[in-house]
C-alpha cells in the first residue's frame, strides 16, 4: 500500500473571498487530489465520474458548521491569524469532519427512509444510485484516511488524529444502533420511551462527532496536550481533552433536540429535509416532551396515531404537539440550555498555558454556540 502523496499543497487564498468561500476553494483542491489518487489506481473514466459525482453531491453543500468550527478553533487557539499552510491544514481537518458527516448522511438517510436532503433528493434516491449508495458512504468514510496520512503522516499527533476519527466513528455507530433499536417500523411501544433515553441517544449519534471532534482535531493541530488518552471512555483525569468534552456533549445535545424540534416545526424549505421521525417512530424530543405532559386523552391519541407511515396520523400527533405548545416548550428549553452551557464555559480557567504549550480558551466554546443558537435550519 502506498503511504499516501506528498504534502505540497498547491492552494493560495483568492482576493475577495468570504470565510465560507475561502474554506470551499480548498474542497476543490482535495476533491482534485482523490481523484487523482483514484485515477492512479487504474480506475476506468466512468469509474472515476461516479466518484466525483459522489464527492460534490455530498460533501460540500451542507451549512459547514462542524469544518468551519475547526478553522475557527485553531485561529482561536493559536490567537493570530494563520498562514496560508496553517490555513490549508486546519480547513483539510474540517473537511475531513465533512467528510465523515456527508459519510454518515448517506447512509442514515438510506436507514430512515428520508426523501430529500439539503434541498435536493437524498443520494441513494438519485436514479442509478440505490443501493450503490451504501458503497459511496464507505468512499466518503476512506477519503479521510487517505487524506490524513497524505498531508499528517510526519506530524507528532496524526496517530492522535486517526485515533481521534475512528473512535468518533464507532461512537457514533453505537448512537445510530440506538437510535435505530428504539424506532422499531413494525411495533410502536411509546412507553419505552424516556428523556433519559433520548439523552443517550442523541450523545452518541450526534454530540462526538458533531462537536467533540472538530474542537479535538483543532486541539492536537494546535500541539495541546493530552494527559489521559481515555478522555472520551470514562477516564478519571481532567485533561484539556475532558474539559472540552464536558462542554462539547451538552452542546451537541442542545444541537440535536433542535434538530428535532425542527424535524416537527421547521418547513422543508427551511430545513432542506422533510421531517420523518413522527412517522418513522423516532424516540425524538418532542414526543418524549409530549408524553411527560399529554393528558391520558391526548396519550390515547399519541398511542394510536405515532410511529405509522400514514399523513393523517402524523397530523394527529402534531396537532397534540400544537396543543401542547410545543414551540413554547422549546423557546423555553433552548433559553434554558443556552445559560447552561454558557455557564459551563464560564468555568474553563484561561490561565493554565505553561511555556509553548497553549491552553483552552473559552472563545471556542462560544463561537460554536454563537454558530447554532436560535438556528432555524
Ligand atoms: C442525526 O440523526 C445523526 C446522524 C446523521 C448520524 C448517523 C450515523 C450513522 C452511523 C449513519 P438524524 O437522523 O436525526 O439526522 P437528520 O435529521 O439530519 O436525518
Ligand atoms: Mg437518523
Ligand atoms: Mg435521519
Ligand atoms: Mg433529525
Amino acid at each position: 500500500m502506498s503511504s499516501g502523496s506528498s504534502s505540497v499543497v498547491c492552494w493560495k487564498p483568492t482576493n475577495g473571498q468570504n470565510s465560507r468561500e475561502k474554506f470551499e476553494s480548498v474542497f476543490r483542491v482535495l476533491h482534485d487530489e482523490l481523484i487523482a489518487h483514484f485515477a492512479s489506481k487504474g480506475m476506468p473514466k466512468d469509474a472515476i465520474e461516479w466518484y466525483s459525482r459522489n464527492l460534490n453531491y455530498n460533501v460540500p453543500g451542507g451549512k459547514l458548521n462542524r469544518g468551519l468550527s475547526v478553522v475557527d478553533s485553531v485561529e482561536i487557539l493559536k490567537g493570530r491569524s494563520l498562514s496560508n499552510d496553517e490555513y490549508f491544514k486546519a480547513a483539510l481537518l474540517g473537511w475531513l469532519v465533512e467528510l465523515l458527516q456527508s459519510s454518515f448522511l448517506v447512509s442514515d438517510d438510506m436507514m430512515d427512509q428520508t426523501m430529500t436532503r439539503r434541498g435536493q433528493p437524498c443520494w441513494y434516491r438519485v436514479d442509478g444510485v440505490n443501493l450503490l449508495a451504501i458503497n459511496d458512504s464507505f468512499m466518503l468514510e476512506g477519503a479521510i484516511y487517505y487524506l490524513l496520512k497524505a498531508h499528517f503522516r510526519t506530524e507528532s499527533y496524526y496517530v492522535d488524529l486517526v485515533d481521534l476519527f475512528h473512535e468518533t466513528t464507532y461512537l457514533t455507530d453505537m448512537g445510530q444502533l440506538l437510535d435505530l433499536i428504539t424506532a422499531p417500523e413494525d411495533v410502536v411501544n411509546l412507553s419505552k420511551f424516556s428523556l433519559e433515553k433520548h439523552r443517550l441517544i442523541v450523545i452518541y449519534k450526534t454530540a462526538y462527532y458533531s462537536f467533540y471532534l472538530p474542537v479535538a482535531a483543532a486541539m492536537y493541530m494546535c500541539g495541546i496536550p493530552t494527559f489521559d488518552s481515555t478522555a472520551m471512555c470514562g477516564g478519571t483525569t481532567p485533561d484539556p481533552y475532558k474539559l472540552a468534552l464536558d462542554i462539547l456533549i451538552p452542546l451537541g445535545e442542545y444541537f440535536q433536540i433542535q434538530d428535532d424540534f425542527l424535524d416537527y416545526a421547521g418547513t422543508p424549505e427551511q430545513i432542506g429535509k422533510i421531517g420523518t421521525d413522527i412517522i418513522a417512530n423516532k424516540c425524538s424530543w418532542c414526543i418524549n416532551t409530549a408524553l411527560a405532559i399529554a393528558s391520558p386523552a391526548q396519550r390515547k391519541i399519541l398511542d394510536d396515531n405515532y410511529g405509522q407511515k400514514d399523513v393523517a396520523k402524523e397530523r394527529a400527533v402534531k396537532q397534540v404537539f400544537e396543543e401542547l405548545d410545543m414551540r413554547e416548550k422549546y423557546k423555553i428549553y433552548e433559553e434554558g440550555a443556552y445559560q447552561r452551557i454558557m455557564g459551563l464555559i464560564d468555568t474553563i480557567s484561561e490561565h493554565q498555558e505553561s511555556g509553548d504549550v497553549p491552553g483552552l480558551k473559552r472563545e471556542v466554546f462560544k463561537s460554536f454556540l454563537d454558530k447554532i443558537y436560535k438556528r432555524s435550519k
